[in-house]
């Protein structure tokens, strides 16, 4: 009778003694073992990204069974049914979850969480395929294609990117990867397309082939978010770098066949409280245009590690001190300085990556900072500037990242403004725009999320600037769902923005093109094969780091 009869006695007889059965707590749940399968399934696509594999807590809470015996099934229940505004989604009453499978998460946080297995060299080694060798690959480009203007799109639940012409539109052609791909990046070269699904799997594809495929592929572990590759002069194009959520690790491989070279994992201690971490993740990672040098996000424990990969034998790695929970960012427009959110302790760490140490760290007055890879705008007032949204209010912060022109405002907070609303994810501008785009994907309010407001950057110079919203899901006619405005993405001449309309997986989706001069709808993209449209990557953009 309710859910409190779904707990089973952990207590047995032993001759006069009451022991515990052995395995079991006071107070476990039921659960079969199949209902166990299914709720670690969901847990892993669904919750770990917040909470982490060992639920120790990040953008979520900690839900150890500590914590959640103390609030109990009812509370965790509704939780999980309702959500909540700090930006726990309210997976009941969205439909994503079933009330049966509700009640069934509910259970499965009361117990201990499950640990994966690890993935070391002989996994990696034994999941590594080159599917074309590179003696076999073609030593010109064997294609018609404007690869610097080709958009590489996330198709999430697909399990594929489609490849788009930047100039027709067309879908020129769909690879399968790794399930949801997290990020494309490209090699120095322009020629090799890197992605990384949320399962660890790393495709490298080969667009100087007639049809651009996948050469080599990987998998580096069960969960991750981050690839990478070498782009400091005289070291374009020879590694890849690959960093997983679960284990918690990175790994060196070589940048022509992604050959694991090295593992190195990050478990150790958090760098304010010096007490040990099991799980801390990596989040973003970036190539250094001054050093030989990857930079890569430790979240939980708050470090930077810059990775000189100049000798991998005799691997040199600098822990710099940062702040907790790291997560996304990028360049400013330098390309000197990385500007990095740490998401849940509202602040953006400024590493000098000439340097190698960290330059400030701002508090952004907002609620959970997430800028993507940010946008570089030239501000009316306050000259180069670097922006970030917040995921958990309607802010914009705007940091001053010009020493030497405007010392007094740099590494500082120089303006607030608002946007739409909360639930933002992304901000996008280009150097030829004078435009500063913010999306609001996780608002509640589909008028909002189907939206995206254009600030004009001339007017950043008063002191409430208004902005123009773009009611793009409007503009596409797509009357079924809750399509999500997600992640603006410039072409190679910034002069249009490209949208992707994120639909349920069983609707339509589209991507809205935008001309940038007008803020007119330019086209829109549709495709009963663009399943899910997330993340968008222009290649010469992504591979510049122009953002
Ligand atoms: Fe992302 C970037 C992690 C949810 C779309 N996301 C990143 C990065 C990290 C990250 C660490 C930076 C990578 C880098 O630069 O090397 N993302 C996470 C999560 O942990 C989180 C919060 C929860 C989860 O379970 O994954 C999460 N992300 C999402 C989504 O739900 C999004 C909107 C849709 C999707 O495809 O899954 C999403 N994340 C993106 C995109 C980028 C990204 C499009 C790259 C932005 C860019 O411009 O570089």
């Amino acid at each position: 009778d309710g859910p409190a009869a779904a707990y089973e006695p952990s207590m047995t007889t032993l001759g006069q003694l009451q022991v515990e059965i052995p395995g079991r707590k006071p107070g476990d749940p039921v659960m079969t073992p199949s209902e166990y399968q299914k709720a670690n399934t969901i847990y892993f696509e669904r919750c770990a990204g917040c909470h982490g594999v060992l639920r120790r807590g990040a953008t979520g809470k900690a839900l150890t069974p500590d914590i959640t015996r103390e609030n109990g099934f009812e509370y965790l229940r509704d939780f999980i049914t309702f959500g909540s505004p700090a930006g726990m989604p309210n997976w009941g009453t969205s439909g994503d979850l079933t009330d049966e499978e509700v009640d069934m998460m509910a259970r499965y946080i009361l117990l201990d969480p499950a640990e994966p297995p690890e993935f070391g060299m002989p996994e990696m080694k034994a999941s590594w395929k080159v599917h074309v060798a590179p003696e076999d690959r073609p030593t010109e480009k064997m294609n018609d294609i404007d690869i610097d203007n080709l958009f590489s799109v996330t198709l999430r639940d697909a399990g594929q990117i489609a490849l788009i012409d930047g100039s027709s539109y067309e879908i020129k052609s769909i690879i399968n990867t790794g399930y949801a791909v997290h990020i494309s990046r490209i090699s120095a070269s322009g020629r090799y397309l890197f992605v990384i699904g949320r399962d660890a799997k790393v495709n490298m594809i080969d667009l100087w082939m007639e049809e651009p495929a996948t050469v080599a592929e990987i998998k580096v572990g069960s969960e991750a978010r981050s690839v990478e590759t070498s782009k400091m002069e005289g070291w374009e194009d020879k590694y890849a770098i690959a960093g997983s959520y679960w284990p918690p690790q990175y790994v060196i491989m070589d940048g022509n066949t992604l050959e694991p070279l090295k593992i190195k994992s990050t478990r150790g201690m958090i760098y304010d409280e010096q007490t040990y971490h099991p799980e801390p993740r990596v989040a973003a990672i970036l190539s250094s245009h001054y050093n030989p040098e990857f930079i890569v996000n430790i979240k939980e424990t708050g470090k930077i590690h810059l990775v000189d990969y100049s000798d991998i034998k005799s691997l040199k790695i600098t822990e710099v001190e940062a702040e907790r929970f790291l997560h996304d960012g990028g360049l400013d427009s330098s390309k000197r300085y990385f500007l990095t959110a740490a998401n849940a302790r509202n602040k953006v760490v400024v590493m000098d990556t000439k340097e190698g140490d960290v330059e400030a760290v701002i508090d952004t007055e907002g609620l959970t900072p997430h800028p993507g890879r940010g946008a570089n705008i030239n501000h009316p007032t306050y000259g180069p500037v670097w922006v970030t949204s917040h995921l958990g209010d309607d802010t914009v912060a705007m940091i001053g990242t010009d020493p030497e022109g405007h010392p007094d405002h740099a590494w500082k907070m120089v303006q607030q403004v608002y946007a739409m609303g909360g639930g933002s994810l992304f901000v996008k501008t280009h150097p030829e725009s004078e435009h500063l785009y913010v999306d609001a994907t996780l608002n509640p309010d589909a008028e909002v999320s189907g939206s995206v407001a254009v600030f004009k950057i001339a007017d950043l110079a008063q002191e409430e600037p208004e902005f123009t919203v773009l009611p793009l899901v409007e503009w596409a006619g797509i009357a079924d769902g809750q399509p999500r405005v997600v992640q603006g993405e410039f072409n190679k001449a910034g002069n249009e923005i490209w949208f992707s309309l994120w639909n349920a997986k069983d609707k339509e989706s589209a991507i809205v093109v935008v001309d940038d001069k007008t803020l007119e709808l330019k086209t829109v993209i549709k495709d009963e094969r663009l399943i899910t449209p997330t993340g968008k990557f222009n290649v010469y953009n992504t591979r510049a780091d122009v953002y």
